[in-house]
């Protein structure tokens, strides 16, 4: 028997649209008149593959401009990958976790106790902290993401806490170390890696220890895909993807903080603190929309209605209003919120925009609130280095 509760962590977006997803596309036929009630546009739109950013190793990223809204989770084959070094082939018959450092009862772990475990299921989104970064300027050296390092999905596994509990923290305990056994060298960006170095990250006890942190083993209903992290990886909603450590190999429980590579040279940005800025690890993610469409240069007709959709997201919060604008941030509009809240997963939304009269380049924005009431900034905070982009970006559009 697995100990699978029923219950997730928030509501979910159920089973049922995890069926509907895999069937989307019958159904849409089937359901004919009903597709065609949200436009021409959506319905018929077609799953269009992904976008490749680097090559060996892989990443990929989901051209934002087909989400469907209809379906709240990325479908596995659509959900960006972000990997450093190659993907470690690691069987679940052969995997084990090894859980160590400042705890009472060290072990290790194979993949059929861990299913023995009791489980949660959480919808909870990924988004990698350098989506958006082709936005930046000047261009910075990471991997140039458009707007479609993001996806929400469906996870299943055991809390982390309940790991940690069965290991038992010693008192001195202030951080859990996460790794993973994909391993390489690095020679750019600067610094290089010291040699071969594991990916790895750290969490401090009170995220590591809160039920939205998931060893998890499966993603939309089926075990974890290789780029994923098979057969099992960190989820840590509400923060930057860079936390959810794939193909994870070891625990390390530590008495001080974790200044690893991916912590301190990567995935870091300034924080001022008695006006001295300090470098500190990236952690939750940050209030932010984006536009699917009109997509980034698309042809959009002058003087027409016109139906925006989007997604918008707030990490551990939740998003509140999301507003429009097509006058360069004078004034704005607010969007209508689609379907309903989930903890830790993006909400849709639409707005029906009365196109310009004017031919030509056109800018349109979306900024979101979330319930701490925190806005998207219209400007990029230049002590965010190449990471954490939430201000506003334009997608500029043709008018014709
Ligand atoms: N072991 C390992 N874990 C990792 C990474 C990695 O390269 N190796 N990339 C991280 C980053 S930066 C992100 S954004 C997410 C992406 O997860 P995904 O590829 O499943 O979308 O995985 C994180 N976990
Ligand atoms: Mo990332």
């Amino acid at each position: 028997m697995d100990g699978t509760s029923r219950r997730g962590i928030g509501p979910g977006f159920g089973r049922r649209d995890l069926l509907r997803g895999a069937v989307a596309l019958p159904l849409a036929q089937a359901l004919g008149g009903r597709a065609a009630a949200f436009g021409a546009d959506d319905g018929d739109r077609r799953p269009t593959g992904m976008i490749g950013r680097q090559r060996d190793p892989e990443n990929l990223e989901f051209p934002f401009s087909a989400l469907d809204p209809r379906r709240p989770l990325t479908s596995n084959e659509q959900f960006y990958v972000r990997t450093h070094f190659e993907v470690p082939e690691i069987g679940a018959k052969t995997w084990n976790l090894t859980v160590e450092g400042e705890v009472e009862r060290p072990f290790e772990l194979t993949f059929d106790e861990l299913r023995r475990m009791p489980s949660q299921a959480m919808t909870a989104l990924l988004e990698c902290s350098g989506n958006g970064r082709v936005f930046l300027e000047p261009p910075q050296v990471g991997i140039r993401w458009e707007l479609g390092a993001v996806g929400t999905a469906e996870w299943k596994g055991v809390p982390l806490a309940a790991v940690l509990e069965r290991a038992g923290l010693k008192p001195n305990a202030v951080e859990v170390i996460l790794e993973g056994a994909d391993r390489g060298e690095l020679k750019e960006p600067n610094p290089k890696t010291p040699g071969v170095i594991p990916y790895a990250r750290s969490l401090p006890l009170a995220k590591a220890k809160a039920p939205e942190v998931l060893l998890a083993y499966e993603m939309n209903g089926v075990s974890l895909p290789p780029r994923h992290g098979h057969p099992v990886r960190a989820v840590v909603a509400g923060w930057y993807g860079m936390a959810s450590v794939k193909w994870l190999k070891r625990i390390v429980v530590t008495d001080r903080p974790f200044d690893g590579y991916f912590q301190t040279f990567m995935y870091s940005i300034w924080e001022r603190r008695h006006g001295l800025p300090t470098l500190v690890p990236v952690t939750d993610i940050q209030v932010k929309s984006e536009i699917a469409r009109p997509a980034p240069y698309e042809v959009v007709p002058k003087e027409t209605k016109y139906r925006m959709v989007g997604a918008a997201w707030a990490g551990e919060a939740d998003v509140t209003k999301v507003e429009v604008s097509d006058d360069g941030g004078r004034s704005w509009a607010e969007a209508k919120l689609t379907g309903e809240p989930v903890r830790f997963a993006w909400r849709f939304w639409e707005h029906e925009w009365q196109t310009p009269a004017s031919p030509g380049r056109h800018v349109v924005m979306a900024r979101a609130t979330d319930s701490r009431g925190r806005t998207q900034p219209m400007k990029r905070d230049p002590d965010r280095r190449d990471a954490v982009i939430s201000h506003v970006l334009p997608t500029e559009v043709e008018i014709q």
